[in-house]
């Protein structure tokens, strides 16, 4: 029999206690890799399909259905709260912003974010989504990393090396420093709105954080991201920071004050559980892995279990989102594997 008291194993986890088996999920998992998504962005846009609750909360528990997940993640995108602060964007597939950011002027006409304003849709998908996840599937809360999103709003579009961002950065400190305040503004508020709509961790992603050196991710990535997860603090939810690339940085990342750092592939846990004293840990499997034949795949798996060792906090993960050319059936694989090779 389970224990009806007992945390959901994400949550547990998270705070790094023992939990049944160990807990996974991966990032990305609704998308472009699932038929059943391609049939609704078939009929709808992709920015339609994020103002719409109904379909938002449909594709998020369209993975659920399918696997035996440990988290749901709410489907929106890291763009969604800046284009209720009045920024001009579109997706081709990734966020192609009308006129980036370079001046003082433009900064200062982005509006500060009130999220039942500007995107009630989120907080609304958010309801309906809880309300259609079974009670040991907890619902996760997300934003983008201040860098991640001035790294897209100066840029303008995706890209390799962002070396537009970057070097405005040098060249512009004043109008950099001033961005990520509002940036680190506006997501404060916009994931206290989630959690007080139901989502019970909140996680920001620093997708493009890795693209510094040590130096500026400390003096600029960094106070923004503290700013950010101070004005968390108080709420009872677990705090998760996806560090992507941040590998030769955990000493500076293990000052946050998070739950939960998630690691990409290029990580060894047992070295990150040593420079993140406290904390827990997420990931790691290289998306590239889902491709290998079933042994390969569950010999990697074996081999990520060993490295981060017994001791609870860990949660298992892809070291970056999934790719749209997976076959489903390697995910099956993946979860039930993790579940299996766990279970006390
Ligand atoms: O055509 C489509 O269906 C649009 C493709 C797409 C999808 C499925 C985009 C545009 N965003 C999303 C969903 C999305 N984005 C989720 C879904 C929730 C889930 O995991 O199930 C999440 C968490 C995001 C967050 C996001 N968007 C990040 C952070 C995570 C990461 O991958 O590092 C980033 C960097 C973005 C920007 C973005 N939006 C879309 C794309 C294709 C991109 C990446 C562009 C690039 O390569 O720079």
């Amino acid at each position: 029999m389970t224990d009806k008291t007992a945390l959901p194993p994400f949550l547990a986890a998270c705070r790094r206690q023992p939990t049944p088996h160990m807990p996974i999920w991966v990032m990305r998992q609704a998308g472009r890799y699932l038929p059943e998504y391609r049939d609704v962005r078939s009929k709808v846009g992709f920015a339609e399909l994020t103002r719409t609750p109904e379909l938002a909360a449909e594709v998020t528990l369209q993975p659920i259905r399918r696997f035996a997940f440990d988290a749901s993640i709410i489907f929106s995108d890291i763009m969604v709260p800046l284009e209720g602060m009045g920024i001009d964007l579109d997706y081709a597939p990734g966020p192609v912003i009308a006129e980036p950011i370079r001046t003082l002027k433009q900064v200062e006409a982005i509006r500060p974010l009130v999220p039942e304003r500007d995107v009630p849709f989120v907080m609304e998908a958010i309801k309906l989504t809880r309300a259609g996840l079974p009670a040991h599937v907890p619902l996760i809360g997300f934003a983008g990393s201040p860098f991640t999103l001035f790294a897209y709003l100066v840029a303008g579009k995706p890209s390799k090396e962002f070396s537009v961002p970057r070097s405005f950065v040098h060249a512009q400190p004043e109008v950099t420093a001033r961005l990520l305040e509002r940036l680190a503004d506006a997501m404060i508020v916009y994931l206290r709105a989630q959690a007080a709509a139901g989502a019970q961790a909140l996680m920001l992603f620093e997708s493009w954080g890795g693209l510094l050196g040590p130096h500026d991710f400390r003096n600029v990535a960094l106070p923004p991201v503290k700013r950010i997860f101070e004005g968390l603090k108080d709420l009872d939810v677990p705090l998760i920071y996806f560090a992507n690339n941040c590998g030769t940085m955990l000493d500076i990342i293990s000052e946050l004050p998070v739950h939960v750092v998630g690691l990409d592939w290029r990580v060894p846990l047992s070295g990150a559980r040593k420079l993140l004293p406290g904390k827990a840990i997420q990931g790691n499997l290289d998306p590239a892995v889902l491709f290998a034949p079933k042994a390969a795949l569950e010999k990697r798996i074996d081999e990520i279990l060993a490295d981060a060792g017994p001791a609870p906090g860990h949660i298992f993960n892809l070291g970056h989102g999934i790719w749209p050319e997976v076959d489903p059936d390697a995910v099956k694989r993946l979860v039930d594997y993790v579940h299996e090779r766990t279970s006390k």
